[in-house]
């Protein structure tokens, strides 16, 4: 098995909604336990502590919940994200799901240094697929798809390089899209698969099919995993919650067909609300999770093509 050099960056993000919690995320994954989970399998692992949000100035605003706060958290987690993945293999321990407006953008920029295509795999009961001015909610952990793929009205948020390629883009799990991202990602060749298309097919099918264009492009992987992703029996600590989610099995079966393909070279573990957990245990599903997405198994098979 490859060795990597695994760096754990605390994401403590809570500004994408209004329920607080998910600022004790990262503590929480140090409790479960990542750290020696990846050693054990192996790896190197640096962590490097938790980030801080970029110098701002509270402005209120009549619809967009915390802007300022999560305009200078994209700018400060962009940077760890591109010095990140210069080192190593970055794993983003969130936080909610509006650090991956950073994490993407420092994705993007270090793939473009890289002169490779980056694909990103949202692993999500929602697309994360709106703008500042589609949202109901005003929270902007429903967002990061939007704008890293270049849709408009982002104001004040650090400049897209280049939009992310629709083509490049799978979200796995949906289950809850609201009507205006429905009509705009009806308009997109993101691959959307839902929960009804992995009860008929399978998850395996749709994932091998989006690795396998990863895989010929020479991509670089960025893989945001949702906690509600999840169905919420098996992971109830995370605000959002959807019944109907994916099971443990399908979750560890996405992760270990990342893992056999090579291609990952970025995670997000996102959502993860410590205040909601049953003892730990959502926690411990994703440490688990992050574990099988960094070779942990039962017993060794032969490599397969994915
Ligand atoms: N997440 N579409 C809803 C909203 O408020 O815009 C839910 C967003 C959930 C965000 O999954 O990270
Ligand atoms: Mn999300
Ligand atoms: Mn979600
Ligand atoms: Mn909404």
């Amino acid at each position: 098995m490859t060795q990597q050099t695994c760096i754990l960056i605390g994401a403590p993000v809570d500004s994408g909604k209004r329920r607080r919690g998910c600022l004790m995320g990262p503590d929480a994954y140090r409790t479960a336990g990542l750290a020696e989970a990846l050693r054990d399998l192996g790896h190197g692992v640096q962590d490097r502590g938790d980030v801080r949000p970029a110098p701002f100035t509270p402005k209120p605003h009549a619809k967009l919940h915390a802007l300022e706060e999560t305009i200078a958290w994209t700018t400060a987690l962009a940077e760890a994200a591109e010095a990140g993945l210069r080192d190593g293999l970055p794993i983003f321990m969130g936080g909610d799901h509006a650090l991956s407006l950073g994490t993407v953008l420092g994705a993007m920029r270090h793939s473009e240094a890289q002169n490779r295509p980056l694909f990103v795999l949202w692993l999500d009961a929602h697309s994360d697929f709106h703008t500042p001015e589609t949202t109901d909610s005003g929270n902007l952990h429903g967002t990061p798809l939007g704008y890293v793929t270049g849709r408009p009205d982002f104001d004040g948020f650090p400049e897209i390089p280049m939009p992310l390629a629709q083509d490049n883009i799978a979200i796995i799990g949906l289950r809850s899209v609201d009507s205006a991202e429905r009509a705009a990602l009806q308009d997109t060749t993101v691959q959307r698969v839902d929960m009804r298309e992995i009860d008929e097919t399978g998850i395996a099918k749709p994932l091998s099919g989006f690795l396998e264009r990863v895989a010929r492009s020479n991509g670089m992987l960025h893989v945001s995993l949702d906690v509600d992703f999840l169905d919420p029996s098996v992971a109830p600590a995370v605000g959002t919650t959807v019944p109907g989610g994916a099971t443990i099995r399908e979750g560890h079966l996405v992760m270990e067909m990342l893992h056999d393909s090579g291609l990952m070279t970025s995670l997000d573990l996102v959502e993860l609300n410590p205040f909601l957990d049953e003892r730990g245990r959502t926690a411990q599903v994703m440490v688990d999770l992050a574990a099988s997405a960094l070779g942990r198994r039962v017993f060794d098979r032969p490599t397969r093509a994915f």
